[in-house]
């Protein structure tokens, strides 16, 4: 027989991730609204894709251990920020900048932190802007605010991303060190396209303006 308090236990944590799985789609929503009006002001699209995941049992439990946190719910609520994830891709840097800036503008977005890791990449080359907030969500009894990451990005750093998270995962792999050399590499030269993609996109821009 299950223990009564496992029972309990297992509720509480499907509880949570359903406020969560809830969060995200506020949050996606959000961002839905701001890319329709924004595509229907400027005739293109600032974002390109939305992705979403709820942060699996296990990441939850290494990401506490590593931390040092009690492996509690309690303790994965208060410490952990992204458990909801967002990830909103765009063609381009300003985009970033502007939506961020309107969801961070929302009054019932509450922001917690802001971590610009495009003006302060990592050491590894990573570039992201990373909005931690809380969002209310009305349930039937009760109005929550919960807490979601939500990742702004261009699809070239979203690119660099996914490779660097496979090598993340395949730490054994013989020569990773020099791997990670030639993706810091990478992200540089990405930053750079990035930049010219923006200033030629600006330029045509202008041209149209002049017509
Ligand atoms: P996953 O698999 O995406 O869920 P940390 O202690 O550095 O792991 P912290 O303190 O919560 O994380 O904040 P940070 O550094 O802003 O990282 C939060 C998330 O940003 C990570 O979640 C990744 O999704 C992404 N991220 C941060 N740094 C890197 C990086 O160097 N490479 C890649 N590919 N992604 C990064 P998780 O839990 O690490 O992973």
């Amino acid at each position: 027989r299950v223990p009564e308090s496992m029972v309990a236990w297992a509720q509480q944590f499907q509880d949570a991730m359903m406020m969560y799985n809830c969060a995200i789609r506020e949050v996606k929503t959000k961002l839905e609204v701001l890319n329709d009006e924004l595509s229907v002001r400027n005739q293109r699209n600032p974002i390109e894709m939305i992705k979403y995941r709820i942060k699996q049992p296990h990441s939850i439990i290494e990401k506490l251990k590593r931390k040092g946190f009690p492996l509690t719910l309690q303790s994965m609520t208060e410490n952990l920020d992204d458990i909801a994830g967002v990830r909103v891709i765009c063609s381009f840097v300003d985009d970033i900048y502007a939506l961020a800036g309107m969801m961070m503008r929302q009054d019932d977005v509450h922001v917690l932190q802001i971590k610009d890791y495009i003006r302060n990449p990592k050491d590894n080359g990573y570039r992201s802007y990373h909005i931690i907030a809380e969002v209310p969500v009305y349930f039937s009894d009760q109005k929550s605010f919960i807490r979601v990451e939500i990742q702004i990005r261009t699809i070239a750093m979203d690119f660099w991303a996914s490779l660097d998270h496979e090598l993340k995962y395949k730490k054994e792999i013989p020569d990773a060190e020099e791997i990670s050399e030639e993706l810091r590499a990478c992200a540089d030269i990405i930053a750079d396209t990035d930049e010219k993609m923006l200033a030629i996109r600006r330029r045509i821009e202008q041209k149209e303006n002049e017509r």
